[in-house]
């Protein structure tokens, strides 16, 4: 007989209610739950697809040891006591022979077990894991709301009071859903009366819905930050009261962007001016206003300036921490024990990047991190001293970080390399030993939502059991324990109800489909300030100021671009842009799914019509794009929808029908175009993944 459970689908970011139905032991169907203000009753095909994801032939259900060659793709089933005790005895090894930091950790973006790979790292005594997001993900807006308003802020869709503006940056929330806010009561607002504006070099699916759309060129968003700022200051658009009682260093910023003006801003934009001013009116007159900032802010290596320049926007409009504006989320658990007072602060100090790159690595830093060029260079030349194993939790470098072929070459100069994932990918494909992951209707889980501003919080448990799948929080345990580590055997369920216990509830009460969420809290600054060392938003920023960071925001073109290197634009003359998000995948994952690749098949590198015409290229033809990299093959899509002269592509493609060995994981990767090396941002250590060079030609 099914029976149906309440459930927390965790196929992205997101934290969507499901019911999962359950028969034989096997997860049948998962559809949405109503009654969660984040999916309203909706679900996304991907979340919908876990079945047939959880029951795929090619999924990983025992652990394996590699046999033969490195990067032959050839295994055989081991079991998991023989699993842990090979890579604990290793581990051991490397910790005695060369230091704990010899070994490395990473993990794939926000997932369940994030916390946990932390722990271990630091119980372990290394000060090395990495998440491909981190400094071109999420951490730079993090901080930088932190540094600027004392907190971090999502857009105020629950609420009673609608926002009537919302802008859009670099954002296409209808399609990437689940990064600070849902896609669903985005969708909501916009249909409620919301009129949007969209900052984006393509017309995505978000675009579409908005009354404004402003084509940017990639890579230059803090010049229109700027502009924008210095029309809402130099037109009296900005919230006078706000900005008096409120803010510190209006002076200042005023000065910074006077020579940011509609001609200067619309000549590095390409946004004409008066759609920049337009949309600067409005953000700041017609409130409240959200403004949704994406991803592409920080995946430059002008990212802290770039992520400021917009950030300073919500200050000078007061648009903070009113109804239906951006609001603070309020902490209602407890923090993840993450036993960082383990690592001491000599080890601490080893962390790779940390000394250049404060806000990634450093004693500041939100989530002290390691800087990925620096500790895969490491891996491949001993310097500044060997990294010799690394452990990789739900992540896929060889698709997902910048540079594939030196992530490749990195790789291999490992001496052990444990990838646990819920397929075998191009570089699980590559490691010693193999380990079957669970997916989320198969594990225990607690969720903050919106992201780390959490003011909901969900929880849900194991319903189903594939193979020998386990949660990867259980083998880092069991690692823990054959190593002796601080910590090691703490049930997780004490975890969760440890961290539960100020919102006063349970994990079993939480995971039959419960909630909480508190109703939103408004205006504490006019009390108490805001949460900076000043009270006030730091338009100038004292904060930075002292970490040796310029204050202000400011722009600079990027380094690979017609402006910084003329040189490579003549052999490279298109702007080259990656990632944008697609409903069907979730980076990497999903090719294998058919229901999924049926409706998106290929990758795809999107042009303008003109663009396209002087190059005879037709939409759906194969072309290859070229970057001072490399070349990639990806499948024209001529659109009037995305501004010309600019490409963009896909990211994260592999080809998982064609088997181990032959995953063509350089063939259609963007990351074959992208560059892991310097400048980096000097406070994140970002790399340029958008607004880079590039050609196109048919196939
Ligand atoms: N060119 C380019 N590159 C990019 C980006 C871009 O825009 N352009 N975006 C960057 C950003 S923002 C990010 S955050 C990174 C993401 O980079 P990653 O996190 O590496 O990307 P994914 O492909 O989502 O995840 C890697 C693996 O995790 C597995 N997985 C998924 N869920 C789980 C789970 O619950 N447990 C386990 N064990 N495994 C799981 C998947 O099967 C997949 O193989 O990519 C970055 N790379
Ligand atoms: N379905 C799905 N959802 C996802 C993910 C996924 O892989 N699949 N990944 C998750 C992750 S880790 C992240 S970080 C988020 C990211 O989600 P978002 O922050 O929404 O980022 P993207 O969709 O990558 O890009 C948003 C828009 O930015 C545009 N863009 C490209 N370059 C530039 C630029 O230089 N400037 C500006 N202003 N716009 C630019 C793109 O055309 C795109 O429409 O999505 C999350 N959600
Ligand atoms: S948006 Fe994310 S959480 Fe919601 S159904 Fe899709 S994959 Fe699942
Ligand atoms: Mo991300």
């Amino acid at each position: 007989m099914p029976t149906n459970h309440p459930s927390i689908c965790r196929g992205c970011h997101g934290g969507c209610a499901a019911w999962v139905t359950v028969d034989g032991g096997r997860v049948v169907r998962v559809r949405p739950r109503a009654g969660s203000p984040f999916n309203l009753g909706h679900m996304c095909v991907k979340g919908l697809s876990a079945p047939a994801m959880m029951a795929h032939p090619d999924r990983l259900t025992v652990p394996l040891k590699r046999v033969g060659e490195r990067g032959q793709g050839c295994f055989e089933p081991v079991s998991w006591d023989e699993v842990m005790a090979a890579i604990a005895g290793r581990l051991d090894a490397f910790r005695r022979e060369s230091g704990p930091h010899s070994v490395a950790l990473g993990q794939g973006t926000g997932r369940p077990h994030y916390f946990h790979v932390i722990r271990f790292a630091n119980t372990f005594g290394t000060p090395n894991w990495y998440e491909p997001g981190l400094a071109n993900c999420f951490i730079p807006r993090i901080t930088v709301s932190n540094l600027t308003y004392g907190g971090f802020v999502v857009g105020d869709y629950y609420g009673d009071t609608p926002p009537r503006t919302i802008l859009f940056w670099g954002h296409n929330p209808l399609v990437s859903g689940p990064d600070g806010e849902l896609a669903f009561p985005v969708k909501k607002a916009l249909a409620a009366g919301a009129r949007g504006i969209a900052v984006d070099p393509r017309r995505s699916e978000t675009a579409q819905r908005c009354d404004l759309w402003l084509p940017i060129r990639p890579g230059t968003d803090a010049a229109l930050a700027l502009g924008m700022a210095r029309a809402i200051i130099e037109e009296g658009w900005y919230d006078r009261e706000f900005v008096a009682a409120q803010t510190l260093g209006f002076d200042e910023l005023r000065a910074a962007v006077a020579h940011c003006t509609p001609a200067w801003t619309e000549e590095r934009t390409g946004v004409p001016a008066g759609l920049m001013l337009e949309a600067a009116r409005r953000y700041a007159l017609d409130k409240p206003s959200i403004l949704d900032w994406g991803v592409s802010l920080e995946q430059n290596p002008n990212c802290l300036q770039t992520v400021r320049a917009v950030a300073v926007l919500r200050g000078l409009t007061g648009n903070l921490d009113i109804p239906g504006g951006d609001v603070f989320g309020t902490e209602l658990i407890g923090a993840y024990p993450v036993l960082r007072q383990a690592l001491p602060p000599e080890a601490q100090a080893l962390r790779l990047g940390a000394e250049r790159f404060k806000l990634l690595g450093g004693f500041r830093a939100f989530m002290p991190s390691a800087h990925i060029p620096t500790l895969f260079g490491a891996m491949r030349t001993g310097q500044p001293y060997p990294v010799r194993a690394l452990l990789l939790f739900g992540n896929n470098p060889l698709a997902t970080v910048a540079d594939s072929r030196m992530v490749l070459n990195s790789l291999k100069a490992l001496e052990l390399l444990v990838v646990a994932d819920h397929f075998l990918t191009p570089t699980a494909a590559l490691a010693d030993y193999v380990l079957p992951a669970a997916m989320w209707p198969e594990m225990d889980g607690v969720i903050e939502l919106p992201l780390v501003a959490p003011r909901a919080v969900f929880a849900h448990r194991q319903l189903a059991q594939t193979g020998q799948c386990r949660q990867i929080e259980a083998m880092l345990d069991d690692l823990a324990v054959r190593l002796g580590l601080p910590g090691a055997g703490e049930p997780l369920h004490d975890i969760f109800n440890a961290r539960l216990r100020p919102a006063g509830v349970t994990f079993a009460e939480l995971a039959n489909g419960g909630m909480v969420m508190p109703p939103p809290t408004y205006r504490r600054f006019a009390e108490k300030g805001f949460r900076t060392p000043t009270r006030k938003v730091e338009l100038f920023s004292k904060g930075l100021a002292r970490l040796g960071y310029d204050p202000l925001p400011s722009y600079a073109p990027p380094p690979e671009s017609p402006e910084a290197s003329p040189e490579t634009a003549r052999d490279y003359p298109l702007i080259l842009t990656t990632g944008a998000r697609r409903s069907e995948y979730f980076h990497s994952d999903g090719r294998q799914i058919a229901s999924l690749r049926a409706r998106r098949p290929d990758p795809l590198a999107e042009l303008g019509p003109a663009t396209a015409a002087v190059r005879g290229i037709s939409d759906g033809d194969w072309v290859r794009v070229q970057s001072p990299r490399g070349q990639v093959r990806m499948r024209a899509r001529v659109t009037p929808d995305i501004m010309e002269g600019v490409a963009s592509l896909d990211h994260g493609w592999w080809f998982p029908e064609r088997g181990p060995g032959n995953f063509g994981e350089l063939e259609s990767a963007a990351n074959v175009l992208t560059s892991a090396g310097p400048p980096y941002d000097p406070a994140f250590g970002s790399y340029q993944l958008r607004g880079l060079l590039c050609e196109v030609e048919k196939e």
